[in-house]
């Protein structure tokens, strides 16, 4: 069992059932992980991924090795063919099998590069571990998705909504550099795939690409995306479409969510993936009121983590 989207999930309702007995019950599977290892490698930063990854681990009583490839590693190539006459020492051809070789199960963060769509959108560099490791691979943010973030944030959204069919509204929001479209193109895709009533909203040129958008309603007027939502989903991302990929077009800061935006909302709660810029994203206000969830939704990452691990190793 791979983990690289909504679609390695199954059913929702049964993912989320599961996770919330799991959260009830966090060591009742210790015996899984017995003797086995997980590999996570990280080719970029992380603070929650890194951490609620491994203690989802621990929990099921693994054996976790972590690696941050651009510290203390070698530099690695990822494209074949190459002359490797540059700052890259070792071919991914070859440290994929040899990583393979010490873990049962591997986690990977790549990010996408921001530069060349075709390379981004085609996840060049999970793909090859999916390819080339002959181990179950998960996501801990690839180019183009972030599914543990998007499972922590369906089960928080469970946890947190008073309607059978809560109205989420994910908002763009202004950041000072570029930053890839994972985050709101897996909560997207996991959005589209509930019954909730999901609107997008962000300034014209800030198009999430269509297979990831789907059926969600786009509005351009931030504020009337706001009436009657019952979470608001901030985030930056740069953009997908055309010869803007990965550009900043803007850093309008009318776009921060603020108390008076939230003031639209049915009393909505307030969420982000973390890290967040405060000022940009959000204002310190909103972000500390009683309705901000950020808190709660970050310790789910090691509940989405933990689901998907137990899965992984139940399919061993
Ligand atoms: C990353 C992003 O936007 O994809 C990670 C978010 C979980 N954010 C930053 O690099 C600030
Ligand atoms: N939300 C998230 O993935 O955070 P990190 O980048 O700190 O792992």
């Amino acid at each position: 069992m791979n983990f690289l989207s909504v679609n390695d999930i199954g059913p929702l309702d049964a993912a989320v059932k599961e996770a919330l007995e799991i959260k009830a019950n966090r060591f009742a599977f210790k015996h899984l992980g017995e003797n086995k290892t997980l590999l996570m490698l990280f080719f970029n930063s992380s603070l929650r991924t890194r951490l609620s990854t491994q203690k989802a681990a621990m929990n099921l009583g693994m054996n976790v090795m972590v690696l941050d490839v651009n510290q203390g590693a070698w530099k690695l190539e990822t494209e074949r063919g190459v002359v490797m006459d540059g700052d890259k020492v070792e071919h991914l051809l070859e440290a994929i099998p040899v990583m393979a070789s010490y873990c049962d199960i591997i986690g990977v963060r790549a990010f996408a590069g921001l530069k060349d769509k075709k390379e981004d959108y085609e996840e060049r560099v999970i793909s090859q571990f999916v390819k080339y490791s002959g181990r179950p691979v998960f996501s801990m943010e690839a180019a183009t998705r972030h599914p543990l973030q998007s499972f922590a944030d369906l089960i928080t959204i469970e946890e947190f909504k008073t309607k059978p069919r809560p109205k989420i509204v994910l908002t763009w929001a202004p950041h000072p550099r570029a930053l890839p479209q994972a985050v709101p193109n897996s909560f997207a895709e996991w959005m589209n795939a509930t019954g909730y009533d999901f609107v997008i909203t962000h300034p014209e040129g800030y198009e999430l690409a269509p297979e990831f958008a789907g059926n969600a309603r786009v509005d351009y007027d931030q504020a009337r995306a706001f009436e009657g939502a019952d979470f608001i989903y901030a985030k930056n991302w740069s953009a997908y479409s055309g010869p803007n990929y990965g550009r900043v077009l803007s850093t309008d800061r009318s776009w921060t969510v603020d108390s008076a935006k939230m003031a639209l909302t049915d009393n909505a709660f307030f969420m982000h993936c973390l890290p967040v810029r405060r000022n940009m994203i959000v204002t310190d206000d909103v972000i500390e009121s009683p309705r901000s969830i950020v808190i709660p939704e970050a310790a789910n990452r090691e509940i989405s983590a933990q689901t998907v691990l137990k899965r992984m190793l139940e399919s061993l």
